[in-house]
């Protein structure tokens, strides 16, 4: 049995608790930390057998804990997988690293001299099964070379604390991982445009964006992002390659006919429409844990994605296309 420890109890870290602890065999959380020590005993307290702790260093440092899940502010990510690699307790850390390209990279260099990869960063839809097939399609060469990427990520409504930046660094930044994943190129080229802002979305939020990436073999992508679109949460991709397409067909959910229409619900969140992808994600790490190895996205995948967002947001600032700058190449471990 595997002994997590849970850093951060907000709406994440309460997710990942519940879902470690209902369906995810050979792990069990055995604390869970947060800044509000009562936001913390009530996850606990939901689990059973898991203490409930106000500093995040001592659950990171506890003898009982055997592996971490950091899903705190993203600020603080920096100094607690820091802090996990110095314990040498693997760690699935929420997306993104680390806000700044210069904190992810320390962290691929602490990480790398050590003996074995111990970063996962939570880029879930790597482990979502419409998301996998379309990898596997573009492996097996279904669609000739891939030569146009159209996705869109759309939310139904943001909080109060979330900015412009936010819709790259927070939103689309699952399109920038999931580009290099699905393509198995980088980003080279980022840049960022503004259509007339939502009238819906809150005052001064520069909703929806439009980002078009360039990668190094000169795939074109465009991601529509819009996180005040009402209606629900819906995200989606086609690849255009020489012989033809794939894309994502929208998730299975219920389909209503009635007084001459048919309606479809749509998930209303990301827990929701991408939960399959949180159980796999997670069972993975733990099996990958236990086994003493690493799946999903590495520290190095986040210190790209971190990279390629900082580009998005300096064409915002700018306008033009921006430069994604990556220092040097993926490490190898234990040097
Ligand atoms: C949120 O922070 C997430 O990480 C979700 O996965 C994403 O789809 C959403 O747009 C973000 O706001």
């Amino acid at each position: 049995m595997l002994r997590v420890g849970v850093v951060g109890t907000g709406t994440m870290g309460a997710d990942h608790v519940r879902t470690l602890s209902t369906v995810v065999p050979g792990a069990g959380v055995v604390a869970v930390s947060d800044a509000d020590l009562r936001r913390a005993r009530r996850v606990a307290d939901a689990v059973g057998g898991c203490r409930a702790l106000r500093e995040p260093l001592d659950l990171i440092r506890d003898e009982e804990v055997d592996a971490v899940v950091v899903a705190s502010p993203d600020v603080t990510h920096e100094a607690f997988v820091l802090a996990c690699l110095e314990a040498r307790k693997p760690v699935l850390c929420e997306k993104p690293l680390a806000p700044t390209p210069e904190a992810c990279l320390r962290l691929v260099e602490a990480e790398a001299a050590l003996d074995r990869p111990y970063i996962q960063v939570g880029f879930m839809r790597r482990f979502d099964p419409a998301y996998v097939e379309m990898k596997r399609a573009l492996d097996a060469d279904s669609v000739g070379h891939p030569l146009l990427v159209h996705c869109f990520h759309r939310n139904a409504e943001t909080p109060p604390s979330y900015t412009s930046e936010m819709l790259i660094t927070s939103s689309a930044a699952h399109e920038i991982d999931a580009i290099r994943w699905l393509l198995g190129q980088e980003v080279a080229s980022a840049t960022v445009r503004l259509p007339r802002a939502s009238g819906l979305a809150p005052s001064g939020l520069r909703d929806p964006q439009l980002i078009i990436l360039e990668t190094d073999h000169g795939v074109l992508v465009d991601v529509e992002v819009f996180v005040n679109a009402g209606y629900g949460y819906d995200v989606g991709c086609e690849v255009v390659g020489e012989t033809g397409t794939v894309s994502l067909l929208p998730p299975a959910v219920l389909s209503t006919r009635g007084a001459g229409r048919e309606s479809r619900s749509v998930p209303q969140d990301w827990r929701d429409r991408f939960a399959a992808a949180y159980r796999t994600e997670l069972q993975a790490w733990v099996d990958a844990t236990v086994a003493g190895t690493s799946r999903g996205a590495n520290a190095w995948d986040g210190y790209a994605a971190t990279a390629c967002a900082r580009a998005c947001l300096d064409s915002l600032a700018g306008g033009g296309p921006a430069p994604v700058e990556l220092a040097g190449r993926p490490p190898f471990y234990g040097g």
